[in-house]
C-alpha cells in the first residue's frame, strides 16, 4: 500500500494534550480502578493500569496507588494477578468472554471477585517504581511498603509455575497473556489449535459491535481463543499439568523482558523500603542470561519468542523482539543488535520518523495496517522500545520515537492504536494507556 503523509509535525498545544489526557483519565476512572475503553473493555485489566498507573502519578498520585492496590486486591492465593478483573456492577454480557466463561470461583484460591485465570506481562513493579519517582513521599513510600510483598509473589508465582521448559523463562500459556493477542508471532501455534469458527455462533461477541470485524481477530481466531481457555479453565487453572499437553505453550520475549525488568524494579523498590536488593539484582541478572542464551536470534540479530511444544524459535519478525532494549543489563551485542533491527525498514526508527512504529515488520507479506496487533501502532510498546534506547545509549532515537508518539496523540486523539502509515486513530477512542504514557511522555523532556 503507498504510505500516505505521516503526521509528525507534533503538538501545537503541549497543554491542551495533557488536558486531553488528564481528561480521558478522569472519564475512564471507575471508583477504585481505570477502564481501558468505557466500550470495548469495560474491566480493569493487569498491564492497562500497570501504565496507566504510571500516567496518573503525573495528575492523580492518589489514584496512581488505587489503581495498583485494586489490581492487587485481586491476586490469587498462588500469586497470579489475573488478566481481567470483572467489575461485578457491570451487567452480562459487558464484555466477551465474560465471568461465566472464566468461571474463576470454582478454582482452588482465587479471589472473592470474578477474575479471568491468565496473567499478562509483569510491568507492574517498574509501574510502581516510577510513579513513586513521579510523585515521591510520604504516601508513595507506604505505598511501595504495601505492595512489596504482593510484587515479590507475582515474581515468585511465574518462577515457581510457568518456567514449564525449566530454562528460565517464564511461559505464557495464552496469546492473551502475551498483550498482543492478535500478533502474528502466535499464527504457528495458534494454527496447531484444534478449534472450530462454528463454535463462535454459540456465542455473542462483545468487540465486533464495538469495533471494525475487519481490525478484530477473525471467529477462527477466537475459537482457537476459547479453546485453550477450556483447557486451562478445566485443570482448576492449575499449572502442574500444563508440560503434559495444554494446547499452547511459548516463551515470549516481551513477557521475559518484563519479568526482567521487575527484578530491577524491585531490586530499587527493595533499596527503597530498607529490603534487600541482592536476591532482585541476582535473578534480573539469570533472566537476561536466560532471554539470551534462549530467544536471541543470532542470523536475524533479534529476539524470537520459543514454541516450547513444538521445541523452536517461531519465525514472524514482530515488535516483540525489540523489547529486551528495556534490561539495562543486556549485553552490547545484542542490544546494538536491536538497534539495528529498529532503525531497518522493518521498524523505521530514527531520529526523525516519517512514520510511527509498527507491531510487526512492515515489509513482511502478512503486515496489516488495519487489524489489531499485526501492524498498528501502540503507544506502550513504543514506550517501552523509547526507555530501551534511552537505557542503551541512543538518545536521538529516543527522541524521535517520542516526537513520534505525540504528533499521533496530537494528531488522531488518546485512540487504542494507530494506522502505521498515516497515524489516523483506530480501536477505541479515549483509551486508557494511551492517555497515561502520552502524559509521561510529555513530562520526559529530553535535555538538550
Ligand atoms: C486487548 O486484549 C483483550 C483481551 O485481554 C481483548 O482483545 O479483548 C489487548 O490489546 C491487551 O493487551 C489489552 O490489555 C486489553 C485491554 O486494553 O485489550
Amino acid at each position: 500500500m503507498t504510505a500516505a503523509p505521516a503526521r509528525t509535525g507534533g503538538p501545537a498545544d503541549l497543554a491542551g494534550l495533557r488536558r486531553l489526557a488528564a481528561a480521558t483519565l478522569d472519564a475512564n476512572w471507575e471508583h477504585d480502578h481505570t477502564v481501558p475503553s468505557r466500550t470495548l473493555y469495560p474491566h480493569q485489566w493487569s498491564w492497562d493500569s500497570a501504565f496507566i498507573a504510571i500516567g496518573l502519578a503525573h495528575v492523580r498520585p492518589e489514584r496512581a496507588w488505587q489503581e495498583l492496590a485494586s489490581l492487587f486486591r485481586a491476586q490469587w492465593a498462588d500469586g497470579r494477578v489475573p488478566h481481567i478483573v470483572f467489575n461485578p456492577a457491570l451487567r452480562v454480557g459487558a464484555y466477551f468472554p465474560g465471568p461465566e466463561l472464566w468461571r474463576s470461583a470454582d478454582a482452588q484460591g482465587s479471589p472473592a471477585v470474578h477474575t479471568s485465570g491468565l496473567v499478562q506481562p509483569p510491568v507492574h513493579a517498574l509501574a510502581a517504581l516510577l510513579a513513586y519517582r513521579r510523585a515521591p513521599g510520604q504516601a508513595g513510600l507506604a505505598a511501595l511498603h504495601r505492595l512489596y510483598p504482593a510484587l515479590v509473589a507475582q515474581q515468585r508465582y511465574l518462577a515457581d509455575h510457568r518456567d514449564v521448559a525449566g530454562d528460565g523463562l517464564i511461559c505464557v500459556v495464552h496469546p492473551w497473556e502475551s498483550g498482543l493477542d492478535n500478533s502474528p508471532a502466535w499464527d504457528e501455534p495458534m494454527a496447531a489449535v484444534p478449534a472450530e469458527a462454528a463454535v463462535m455462533r454459540a456465542y455473542r461477541r462483545h468487540d465486533t459491535a464495538h469495533a471494525d470485524a475487519a481490525h478484530r481477530p477473525t471467529d477462527l481466531d477466537y475459537a482457537r481463543y476459547l479453546a485453550i481457555v477450556a483447557a486451562y479453565r478445566d485443570h482448576g487453572y492449575a499449572d502442574r499439568a500444563l508440560a503434559d499437553g495444554h494446547p499452547f505453550l511459548v516463551e515470549c520475549p516481551l513477557f521475559n523482558a518484563a519479568f526482567g525488568a521487575a527484578e530491577h524494579a524491585l531490586a530499587e523498590i527493595a533499596a527503597l523500603i530498607g529490603a534487600d536488593p541482592e536476591p532482585h539484582r541476582v535473578r534480573a541478572g539469570r533472566i537476561t542470561e536466560a532471554l539470551v542464551r534462549r530467544l536471541y536470534d543470532p542470523v536475524n540479530g533479534t529476539f524470537q519468542p520459543r514454541d516450547v511444544r513444538a521445541g523452536r524459535l517461531l519465525g514472524a519478525r514482530t515488535v516483540l523482539g525489540l523489547t529486551p532494549l528495556i534490561l539495562p543489563d543486556l549485553p552490547a551485542r545484542q542490544a546494538d543488535a536491536l538497534v539495528v533491527e529498529a532503525r531497518s525498514a522493518r521498524f523505521g526508527v530514527a531520529a526523525r520518523m516519517d512514520r510511527p512504529l509498527p507491531s510487526h515488520d512492515r515489509t513482511a507479506p502478512d503486515f496489516e495496517p488495519l487489524r489489531y496487533w499485526r501492524g498498528p501502532s501502540w503507544l506502550n510498546i513504543g514506550w517501552l522500545v523509547r526507555r530501551g534506547l534511552l537505557a542503551h545509549g541512543h538518545p536521538a532515537l529516543a527522541a524521535g520515537l517520542r516526537r513520534s508518539m505525540i504528533g499521533l496523540v496530537a494528531g488522531a486523539g488518546c485512540h487504542e492504536y494507530f494506522h502505521p502509515d498515516t497515524g489516523a486513530g483506530l480501536g477505541s477512542p479515549a483509551f486508557g494507556w494511551t492517555a497515561a504514557l502520552l502524559l509521561d511522555l510529555l513530562a520526559d523532556e529530553p535535555q538538550p
